[in-house]
């Protein structure tokens, strides 16, 4: 066979950008292979009425901003079907592997299907694929579906490829042959440090600009760790764990060395320009002391701004000092639920308000702008308990205090919980968490979670005589838009200058 060619697909939300590290690492590691690789991204199309960054605007929760006119010319949905198979039709690519998370899966079907009378084998991998193997695998377009990490199994994939040699026995797959599919073991994971800088180049060069508090940064991730030392019952990093603990006996939690970070940024402010960094780790500063000493004393020298996300445990006098030193711009904090009992027994989240309090009020004293992520809708929730969320937002200050709709994603605790107590059905798709929820639950109904979620902010800022108003802007009547749009003037004006 000529030079094995490998088509990356990427359905991502609209305007989503920043870069999927997965894609970025692979395409680097199979181009390191001498394989060549091209990409089609759905980014720059108008697959959705608003992006969830608008959402976000929309529910007070980001500064509104103007994206400039490099995104004002996006494609129509249409257009993708027949740019793919355009692309496709040129490339003539040996392999098709796409990386699907849960609320893109919809629009990955479509683009597989467009294309599915090329006859190309199709790879699918990441979180939805891992967790939700057999639906993406009953998806007739669906050659292969990788369970877990991803790095090994393309490198093995690609050569047996190139080699014309039998593909049903790479572990970590599930591929279907003839009748039957051939359900592989998983194989040990990677190890990160062995990964070459990521490969941002496969994507447009507009995918480096992210609007960050109000202003659009040229902004890269750089991957830190994998994986998270919690489990949350709503997220799928502790089913990670999991899969790895039963299949491998291994931890998935990993660090890169300090000194391959290093490089790594190094790279991408002389190469690409970068001016801001985005850590990508669902708990940035779960690192032991030694590690966070030298990694500041690493970071220190090039000091770019940078955003990340953290576990309030995490924050203390030393680890802000750190952060400051280190010139972290934004930090994300998620509180998810007020009230102590409701988040240690269903969200297995054993941090108290305390905690909450005392490091958010911490971080106050530091020139980071602070958010906090919270959740409305979960499984049993009341408005009573939502209120407690509200309660505990209005103890500290932060920059901005998010709240997101509960999502039960496949592979999660909770997800399985909402089945049972049949507030999905076994097979519901998820949205997007700022598009609204699925879950039917008769004591908390969707729309009064839809008010309450719009009207979070309003909750959390405005001094309590002014609830009667923000109660009429919870409605979805002609009364409470009007009502709401009068209050996000008065809050935009106040909070947002
Ligand atoms: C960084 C990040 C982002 C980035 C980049 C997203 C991306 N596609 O990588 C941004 C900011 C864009 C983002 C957005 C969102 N995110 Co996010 N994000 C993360 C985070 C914190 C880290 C992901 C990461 O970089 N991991 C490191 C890379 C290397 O790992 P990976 O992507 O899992 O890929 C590995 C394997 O899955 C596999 N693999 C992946 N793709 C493929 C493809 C092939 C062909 C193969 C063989 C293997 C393979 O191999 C990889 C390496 O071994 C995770 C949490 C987590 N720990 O995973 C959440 C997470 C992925 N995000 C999540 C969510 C919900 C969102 C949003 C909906 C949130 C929002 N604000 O709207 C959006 C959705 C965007 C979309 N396109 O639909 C959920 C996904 C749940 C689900 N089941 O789908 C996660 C798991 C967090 C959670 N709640 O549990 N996110």
């Amino acid at each position: 066979m000529s030079k094995l060619k490998v088509l990356f697909l990427y359905p991502n939300l609209m305007l989503q950008t920043g870069f999927p590290m997965a894609t970025c690492t692979f395409s680097a590691i199979l181009k390191q292979e001498g394989f060549d690789v091209e990409l089609f991204d759905t980014t720059f199309y108008r697959t959705e009425e608003t992006t969830s960054d608008e959402a976000r605007v929309a529910n007070l929760q980001v500064k509104p901003f103007d994206l400039g006119e490099k995104f004002r010319g996006l494609k129509d949905k249409e257009q993708i079907f027949e740019d793919l198979v355009e692309k496709v039709r040129q490339y003539k690519p040996h392999l098709i592997a796409i990386s699907i998370l849960e609320d893109v899966f919809p629009l990955a079907v479509e683009l597989l299907r467009a294309i599915e009378h090329f006859n190309i084998p199709v790879i699918a991998g990441g979180v939805f694929p891992t967790f939700a193997p057999e639906i993406v695998i009953s998806e007739k377009a669906v050659t292969m579906v990788c369970i877990g990490e991803g790095e090994e199994v393309l490198i093995e994939l690609c050569r047996k490829l190139s080699d014309n040699e039998d593909i049903s026995r790479v572990h970590n797959l599930w591929v279907k042959r003839h009748e039957e599919i051939v359900k592989n073991p998983i194989r040990p994971l990677r190890n990160i440090n062995l990964n070459p800088l990521p490969d941002f180049s496969i994507f447009h060069g507009d995918r480096f600009l992210k609007p960050m508090k109000g202003k659009l940064r040229k902004m890269a991730p750089v991957e830190t760790h994998r994986g998270c030392p919690y489990s949350c019952s709503f997220c799928n990093s502790g089913s990670q764990k999991e899969l790895y603990k039963s299949g491998t006996g291994e931890k998935f939690l990993r660090l890169k060395e300090v000194g391959r970070i290093h490089d790594e940024i190094k790279i991408l402010i002389e190469k690409y320009g970068v001016e801001y960094i985005y850590f990508p780790a669902d708990t940035f500063l779960a690192m032991s002391r030694d590690y966070l000493h030298e990694f500041t004393k690493m970071y220190k020298k090039f000091a770019l701004p940078f955003y990340c996300q953290t576990r309030a445990e995490t924050i203390n006098d030393e680890t802000v000092r750190c952060l400051g030193e280190m010139n972290c711009h934004s930090l994300s904090i998620g509180i998810e639920h007020g009230n102590e009992d409701f988040r240690y027994k269903l969200l297995k989240r054993k941090v108290s308000n305390k905690i909450y309090i005392d490091s958010i009020k911490l971080l106050e004293q530091s020139n980071i702008m602070v958010s906090v992520n919270n959740v409305i809708g979960f499984p049993d929730e009341t408005r009573e308990l939502a209120f407690d969320t509200i309660n505990l937002n209005r103890e500290f200050n932060a920059y901005a205090h998010n709240a997101y709709y509960f999502t039960p994603y496949h592979g999660t605790p909770l997800r399985e919980y909402c089945v049972e107590k049949g507030y999905i059905s076994g097979d519901a798709q998820t949205v997007n968490i700022t598009k609204g929820t699925v879950l039917n639950m008769p004591q908390f109904p969707q729309d009064e979670i839809k008010g309450l979620v719009r009207t979070f902010t309003l909750y959390v800022k405005f001094p309590e005589d002014r609830y009667k108003e923000i109660g009429i802007a919870e409605k979805f009547t002609a009364e409470g838009n009007m009502m709401f749009k009068k209050l996000q003037q008065e809050f935009w004006q106040k909070y947002f200058k």
